[in-house]
């Protein structure tokens, strides 16, 4: 196999963004009077649920609640994170700008397959490496590009014609089981680095777990049937650095 694409989970992958979401979520529901509070322990159950207006669709099922506005809660709770996601608010997780820089510098291209909305893509690379890094991915695809949401594969199968390279020509990175499961289904190979909330996640399956994507030492485990060497050099230059 030859990359030439890398694809890019964003939430809990480019940054520990949940804990932002996690905190959108809460103001939007004390703003509207609604006597939810979702604890970091409750947000890590929620969270098998993808997408922010699902999450809460799924709440509301779940709590039996009447007469919650899901959809006008969600635009509320993506207003608040937006207005949160200011310079300092996170910072992108070790190693990324860095592999980020290292993919272009090397020519490959780079997209983006994420389930949260674009304008959180866009906030999310203002506050970071400025809005001109929007133009480094040649594809950006998001939750509102899509009908049905991860561990659904069609965010990766939109990424992947947008490219326009087979699936063996790319590499996936993702946080979570959800995303793992979607990538599986494109038939991409996948690199997990799991994220504060997705630890305890299922990762069967995945070709590379690591912990951070900063140096070699950051391996958690390789699957024992990966077999390293049947890997091009280019992947593993990208990821050890050389
Ligand atoms: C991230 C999500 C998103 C965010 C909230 O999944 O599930 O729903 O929690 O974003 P992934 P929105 O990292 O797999 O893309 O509120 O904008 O949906
Ligand atoms: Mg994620």
């Amino acid at each position: 196999m030859s990359v030439r694409a890398l694809i890019f989970d964003v939430d809990g992958t480019l940054a520990e963004t949940e804990e932002l979401h996690r905190i959108a979520f809460n103001r939007a529901f004390a703003e509207a009077g609604i006597p939810w509070k979702w604890d970091r322990e409750l947000y890590a159950e929620l969270l098998k649920v993808t997408g922010g207006r699902e999450r809460i669709e799924a709440y509301t099922r779940r709590t039996g609640a009447q007469e919650i506005d899901a959809p006008a809660l969600h635009r509320r709770k993506t207003e608040l994170y937006n207005e949160m996601m200011v310079p300092g608010a996170v910072e992108l997780r070790p190693g990324i700008e860095d592999l980020l820089r290292r993919a272009r510098d090397a020519g490959l291209d780079m997209a983006i397959a994420t389930t949260t909305r674009r304008s959180n893509v866009v906030g999310l690379m203002r506050a970071t490496l400025g809005e001109a890094a929007l133009g480094w991915f040649r594809a950006i695809r998001t939750g509102e590009d899509t009908s049905r949401k991860k561990p659904d594969p069609e965010v990766f199968q939109l990424v992947l014609s947008d490219l326009g390279h087979g699936p063996d020509e790319c590499l996936i990175f993702e946080d979570s089981e959800n995303g793992l499961r979607a990538a599986q289904a494109v038939k991409v190979p996948v690199v997990i680095t799991p994220s504060i909330y997705t630890g305890e996640d299922d990762f069967s399956g995945a070709d590379y777990i690591f912990k951070n994507l900063d140096e070699p030492f950051s391996i958690l485990k390789f699957v024992p049937e990966f077999v390293f060497h049947d890997v091009s050099p280019d992947v593993r230059d990208l990821l050890f650095h050389g």
